[in-house]
């Protein structure tokens, strides 16, 4: 891996109000090429380790909680400099906050239930991809 990938999740909110697909084509107008994508319903135990880093804070639970919900759709994308490209793309994690016209302002709900992940670093990035991807799956 490059530095030219990043890791998203269209998260259980927007994809139970049906903006998966709105969200695809957002990401590819951005320019984001899709390397490997599936839908998928983490259990407890794989929220709780994705998130593992915030384990501390009051928003822990609740986030493992919104997170297993439903469905996520999982993807990798490459851009160059991808990571920081995506987040510039997709806004601030409180949509509030976001950039008018990115995905979390025109997708998020709340702080928690913001339409999207994004990775936040390459190595990050890298381990995300490979927490939900087989090697067979990236492409
Ligand atoms: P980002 O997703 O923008 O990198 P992080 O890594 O700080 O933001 O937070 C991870 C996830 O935790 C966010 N996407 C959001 O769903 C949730 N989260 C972050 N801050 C809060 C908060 N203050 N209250 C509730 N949920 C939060």
């Amino acid at each position: 891996m490059n530095g030219n990938i990043t890791f998203t999740m269209v998260k259980p909110g927007s994809v139970a109000d049906g903006n998966t697909g709105g969200i695809l084509a957002k990401i590819q107008e951005g320019g984001f090429v899709i390397k490997a994508l599936k839908m998928v319903k983490l259990t407890t135990e794989q929220a709780q380790a994705f998130y593992e880093v915030h384990k501390e804070r009051p928003f822990y639970n609740s986030l493992v909680a919104s997170m297993t919900a439903g469905p996520v759709v999982a993807a990798i994308l490459e851009k160059e400099n991808a990571v920081l490209a995506y987040r510039n793309y997709i806004g601030a994690t409180n949509p509030a906050e976001a950039a008018e016209g990115s995905i979390r302002k025109v997708y998020g709900k709340s702080i928690e239930s913001n339409a999207v992940h994004g990775s936040d670093s390459d190595g990050n990035a890298c381990i995300e991809a490979d927490f939900f991807f087989s090697k067979l799956e990236q492409y």
